[in-house]
């Protein structure tokens, strides 16, 4: 059983003259277990972004093909009830990275690209604790959780920290926040990657810095156009949220980003092949800007959301490829997911409205990205490992808040205990032992005080998210998914007792401290 250690203080050192953050679990002086017998040798977590529950063929979808990750769940245990914690990107990755639900803590809704590490860096995240199990840890793809010194600034042209280094990351490749926010480069480890320093960068999310045009002011000079907010500095004909000078030798071009994830995943892969290793690897896609490269232009009738699918599943195709080639994919845990559910017009006017054809993002789901209506969370979810895994479909209910834990309990480390709280070990339905999860979840839209209750089948809406013009905000719903997977008929006014008692333990939930 895994033991529960508390977290203990930063330490903040003073190095070479310039700062350096050095996770207190060196000085925690764990005496992380060695592996338990049955671990995997490796484990690397795929997060989508932006992808829905119906997005994939598996699940579904006809419009657009995703052999790979067909494949991937033909080959593991697809999940039908699998949740992230939250309908946006920064909530669900800090569920993801501490274990804790988001809503917990201020600070953790969609963040600037200039905003502060929000994540502790004193050994209590995801790679910390697989670090100190003996995995190497890399974390490829887009970051959002923050970058720099709580008070800021971020030093760009300098030493970015703390970082995905600070929590626990042997080596990273970031976008520091998404492909829509500036600075428009990537972080790798500790600097920007190809920064010419003659050519000094500077971010801003409060005034134009550089006289580049903007989308606002140039709406013509765009090669996509921008439907609401995204008016900043134009970058690769894009304008962007916030505004960025410099740095042109380092700027990513957004039809190379999925390649260039890519490769730097799969040269992870192979150096740390005979070495136990843990992969984060956080796609782009399908997130706006929908850019695919040219392979995938014009592969699927739905327009640049389709195409980003596309390119979303030869990507895991070539990190399964690569695992396959090097005979590792037999001892590797693959999880494969996404950030948040569907969102079709994301602020840029890219056709995925006109396109949609038919195609149902969200499945026999309602809702999507921003809400808590099942289609907010409920996301593809694969758990991959032939060696241990019988292949096959799951309805437990198990979400990425649980990944902590149920990790730590796999690999045999140490669990901290803000992660206890809310985190469940989930093991057992995750191998595929049982088709019982977790009893209940809270499913958090956008923001605080957008929460649900799932007990069992049923759903309590405490306040929706984002609602259909017209519909009521504030009342409470109720939904039996068992019968209503599509949350049509609110059965709250006819049952008051039963939402008088979710609110109830939602309120618990809520309150419950450490
Ligand atoms: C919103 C952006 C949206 C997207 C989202 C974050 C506008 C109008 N909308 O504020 O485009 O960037 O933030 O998405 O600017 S997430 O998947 O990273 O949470
Ligand atoms: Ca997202």
């Amino acid at each position: 059983m895994a033991r529960i250690v508390s977290r203990k203080t930063t330490v903040l050192a003073v190095l070479l003259g310039g700062l350096a953050w050095t996770t207190a679990a060196d000085a925690l002086q764990l005496d992380a277990k060695s592996k338990a017998g049955d671990a995997p040798k490796n484990i690397i977590l795929i997060l989508a972004d932006d992808l829905g529950f119906g997005d994939v063929g598996c699940q579904g979808a006809t419009k657009v093909k995703t052999p790979n990750i067909d494949r991937l769940a033909a080959r593991g245990l697809r999940f039908v009830d699998g949740h992230c914690s939250s309908a946006t990107c920064t909530p669900s990755r800090y569920a993801i990275m501490t274990g804790e639900y988001p809503w917990r803590k201020k600070g953790t809704n969609i963040l600037a690209g200039d905003s502060a590490l929000i994540l502790p860096v004193d050994g209590s995240t995801l790679p910390a604790v697989l670090k100190r199990a003996g995995y190497a840890t890399a974390c490829v793809g887009k970051w959002h959780l923050g970058l720099g010194p709580p008070k800021g600034p971020i030093d760009w042209n300098g030493l970015i920290v703390p970082g995905p280094l600070e929590v626990g990351f042997d080596h990273s490749f970031i976008i520091p926040a998404t492909g829509d926010r500036v600075p428009c480069v990537f972080v790798e480890d500790r600097r920007i990657a190809g920064l010419d320093p003659k050519d000094p960068i500077e971010v801003s999310y409060r005034r134009q810095v550089g006289d580049e045009p903007t989308g606002r002011d140039h709406p013509e000079l765009l090669k996509m156009k921008l439907d609401q907010g995204h008016d900043g500095t134009i970058v690769n004909g894009i304008s962007r949220i916030g505004w960025m000078s410099g740095g042109k030798s380092a700027r990513w071009i957004d039809e190379q980003i999925a390649e260039t994830l890519e490769d730097k995943a799969v040269a992870f892969i192979e150096k740390f092949k005979d070495k136990p290793f843990f992969l984060y690897f956080a796609s782009h896609d399908i997130h706006v800007p929908r850019v695919p490269g040219k392979p995938f232009v014009g592969a699927t009738e739905l327009g640049a959301r389709g195409d980003a699918i596309a390119e979303l599943d030869a990507t895991v195709g070539k990190l399964v490829a690569t695992l396959e080639h090097l005979k590792l994919i037999d001892d590797t845990l693959i999880i494969f997911t996404s950030d948040n559910g569907p969102v079709l017009n994301d602020g840029y006017a890219d056709g995925a409205v006109e396109k949609l054809a038919g195609h149902a993002p969200a499945g026999p789901f309602r809702g999507g990205k921003y809400t808590n209506w099942e289609g907010g969370t409920r996301v593809p979810f694969v758990v991959s490992w032939p060696r241990r895994i019988k292949p096959g479909v799951s309805d437990a209910l198990v979400c990425q808040v649980d990944f902590l834990v149920s990790l730590a309990a796999l690999v045999g480390a140490d669990v901290p205990a803000t992660s206890r709280r809310d985190g469940q070990n989930i093991l057992p339905a995750l191998l595929g032992e049982t088709s019982k999860g977790r009893e209940s979840l809270v499913e958090q839209a956008s923001g605080p005080e957008t929460l649900a209750l799932r007990q069992g089948n049923l759903k309590f809406i405490l306040r929706p998210g984002r609602i259909e013009p017209g519909a009521r905000l504030n009342e409470p719903r109720l939904y039996d998914l068992s019968r209503d997977p599509g949350e049509t008929k609110d059965l709250a006014p006819a049952r008051p007792n039963v939402v008088r008692e979710l609110a109830d333990t939602l309120e618990k939930l809520r309150r419950f401290q450490n």
